[in-house]
């Protein structure tokens, strides 16, 4: 055995081993809602999350038809941003488009 070992170092195995140094990462969603414009959606897909505007249309149409869909997965402090910047937008918009994230368990 290496002489440290962080996941065994209290004599307790806290951690499986394929968790081992992987940042938990975050999913970022957008929610269906009756009044935010497929256009809005779709340049927030663009600017905030980098999609193409193929991409862009697909994932907003996913969001119409089923409720939510996913933008993109990121570390915790750069979904949390993403969320808060969607908000910021659909706010000064006036849209009630909204954002959430998730942690990913995969
Ligand atoms: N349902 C909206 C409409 O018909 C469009 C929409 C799509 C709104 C995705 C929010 O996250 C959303 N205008």
């Amino acid at each position: 055995m290496s002489p440290y070992t962080p996941e065994l170092e209290n004599g307790i195995d806290t951690e499986s081993e394929d968790d081992v140094r992987r940042p938990p990462l975050y999913r970022v969603l957008l929610l269906n809602d009756d009044y935010t414009t497929m256009a809005f959606v779709v340049e927030i897909l663009v600017v905030v999350f980098g999609k193409s505007r193929t991409a862009a249309e697909d994932i907003m149409l996913k969001v119409h038809r089923e409720g939510a869909g996913l933008c993109g997965v990121y570390p915790f402090e750069i979904a949390e941003t993403k969320v808060d910047t969607v908000h910021h937008l659909a706010r000064e918009n006036g849209f009630p488009l909204k954002c959430i994230m998730e942690k990913d368990e995969s």
